[in-house]
């Protein structure tokens, strides 16, 4: 349990929470601990770790790629590598890293609760991961499973047999946490909430992670089902996706794809609700449309249900049915281009802070809006048809996966440091590993639109030589983004250990989790938390300075109703 730290007497007003706050020992991370916050650094520091592992076989990757022959690794082991490479970023990154730890740390101090609502089902939805994990890896060891990450059969069914049975076996691991967390996160938001919050009283990280989870409950299971008939057909000799004994391999397509369309929105609906929380605070203006970006959260989670198969537009669906997910699938971006407008109205003429976590929040934006675009050109089948299976698909994928998920899990690291650790990060690697995040990602990235449009197949190890010199450009993009994660990765750890202490609230914000203690103490909050506030109320003593209430005015409670839209 949390130990109590020297007191503190540089924040006058805070004196108390910090006395009764701490910081958590080391050995607590190495335990299996029930507490929302220490299980939250569980998962940060844990799917970090699997990055890293992710981007090093991306490395390998491109360094197949910097060259047209198959010189640097075997054609198995080519697909093997970014089979491996995708599984990793999405269901040991991205996912749980939006959903796990982000979620599990800031929905309780969000919303004034003392914990999540079940907090030992927590702890087992977290320890699912690490082994999920090492066994994903091991299939090295057999051959691992290279029919990619959607692993289609026939190609699944007929290839290295070992690999892939590992392959079926930790994604059902990976997504037993994910469904656990998930009724987790429902169950907290709608019944944990500290007395007087109504929903739309919520950050709008709340909301966010409200859609996710209903995503994550509604879809996860039926991959579940079809990863669970595949692995009999590959095992047992059954024929669920066998044609050749009456089966139908569109069925998995449709199976897998009911899950891993709204597995984007999994991704992202976390990282656009921590945007939505990131933007006013640094532009230190109240939210723009509020309930715009609340309710769209819950308009594409439902949109994301029902457009699964403009993935399959290659694959025989007729005509008539591929217009309905055409048109589904572009009416997806209306609730999207909300979303962006809004945050660009919360910023424009805001007194903007450009500091680290700001400027990813702001590169996470104009990455996204790239790779929402590309998103409607393939939504199109004519296009689609002609850049299917192209690199125009990785770089589109790229584009929302990188740009979108993990500039934004990189803008919610430097926000939420000080609160997790009680320490400030430094600014200047801050600095340096965005300005190198964002040369080397789109150096990488922007020019495989290029190469899928002038019909590069995406998935082989070597290519025609007239593409050597644009993949040459993205491989040394490549390996920028590799050197780029040094500086965050010396940032946290030496700051973790003697960065300037952070007071209990550094940026000023007005969300119930800057109102306790940096780290909060054990439960949270002494004694009962109580809202001062709207999440999003800045500006309102002073609308002009562009600063919170002063202490005088905050200290009255005068809020009541929902957050105040100006
Ligand atoms: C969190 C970040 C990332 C995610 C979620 C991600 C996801 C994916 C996915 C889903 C694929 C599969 C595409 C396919 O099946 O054809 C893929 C392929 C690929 N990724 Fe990533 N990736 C990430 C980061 C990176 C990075 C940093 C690099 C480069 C350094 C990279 C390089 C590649 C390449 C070159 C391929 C294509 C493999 C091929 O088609 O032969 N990825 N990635
Ligand atoms: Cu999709």
């Amino acid at each position: 349990m949390a130990q109590v730290t020297e007191p503190e007497t540089d924040n006058l007003g805070e004196t108390l929470a910090v006395e009764a706050g701490g910081h958590t020992p080391w050995r607590e991370y190495f335990s299996f601990s029930t507490d929302h916050k220490v299980i939250g650094i569980q998962y940060l520091v844990c799917t970090f770790i699997f990055y890293l592992i992710g981007g090093a076989l991306a490395t390998a990757v491109r360094t197949e790629l910097a060259t047209p022959d198959s010189d640097f690794v075997s054609r198995e082991l080519y697909n093997g590598l970014f089979t491996i490479h995708a599984t990793v970023m999405i269901f040991l990154w991205i996912v749980p890293a939006g959903t796990g730890a982000f979620g599990n740390y800031l929905i309780p101090l969000m919303i004034g609760a003392r914990d999540m609502a079940f907090p030992r089902l927590n702890a087992i939805a977290f320890w699912l991961i690490p082994p999920g994990g090492i066994l994903l890896l091991s299939s090295f060891f057999v051959g691992a499973a290279g029919a990619g990450w959607t692993s289609y059969p026939p190609l699944s069914t007929t290839g290295e047999k070992a690999g892939e049975f590992i392959w079926i076996l930790s994604v059902l691991i990976l997504g037993t946490s994910s469904i656990l967390g998930g009724i987790n996160f429902l169950t907290t938001i709608l019944k944990m909430r500290m007395p007087g919050m109504g929903l739309n009283d919520m950050p709008l990280f709340c909301w966010a992670m409200l859609a996710a989870s209903a995503l994550i409950l509604i879809s996860t299971p039926v991959l579940a089902g079809a990863l669970i008939l595949l692995a009999f057909d590959l095992i047992a000799g059954t024929a669920f996706f066998n044609p050749m004994g009456g089966g139908d391999p569109v069925v998995y397509q449709h199976m897998f794809w009911f899950y891993s369309h709204p597995a984007v929105y999994i991704m992202i609906l976390p990282i656009f609700g921590m945007i939505s929380d990131i933007l006013p605070v640094h532009a230190r203006k109240p939210i723009f449309g509020y309930q715009a970006i609340a309710y769209s959260s819950m308009a594409i989670s439902f949109l994301g249900l029902i457009v699964w198969a403009h993935h399959m537009f290659t694959s025989g669906t007729p005509g008539w049915l591929r217009m309905f997910f055409m048109v589904a699938t572009m009416i997806i971006a209306v609730p999207t281009g909300i979303k962006v407008f809004s945050w660009l109205a919360t910023v424009w003429g805001g007194k903007i802070r450009l500091n680290s976590a700001m400027l990813f929040g702001l590169g996470f934006v104009s990455m996204f809006v790239i790779g929402g675009l590309s998103g409607i050109m393939i939504a199109s089948v004519p296009f689609d048809i002609h850049v299917h299976d192209t690199y125009f698909i990785v770089a589109h994928l790229h584009y929302v996966l990188f740009g979108g998920s993990v500039f934004g899990l990189y803008a919610g690291i430097y926000h939420w440091f000080p609160k997790m650790t009680g320490r400030m990060m430094n600014e200047f690697l801050g600095k340096l590993h965005f300005v190198l995040t964002f040369i080397g990602f789109n150096l990488c990235f922007l020019p495989m639109h290029y190469l899928g449009l002038q019909g590069m197949p995406r998935r082989v190890a070597e290519y025609d030589p007239k593409f050597a010199t644009v993949n040459l450009i993205c491989t040394v993009g490549s390996y920028i983004l590799a050197v780029s994660t040094f500086p965050l990765i010396i940032n946290a750890v030496w700051s973790w250990i003697g960065g300037a202490k952070a007071s209990g609230n550094p940026w000023d914000a007005l969300t119930m989790e800057w109102q306790t203690a940096s780290p909060p103490p054990v439960e949270n909050f002494i004694g009962e938390p109580v809202r001062l506030t709207g999440p999003y109320d800045y500006g309102m003593g002073d609308r002009n300075s562009g600063i919170p209430m002063p202490e005088s005015q905050a200290n009255t409670p005068m809020l009541s109703g929902g957050p105040t839209v100006s």
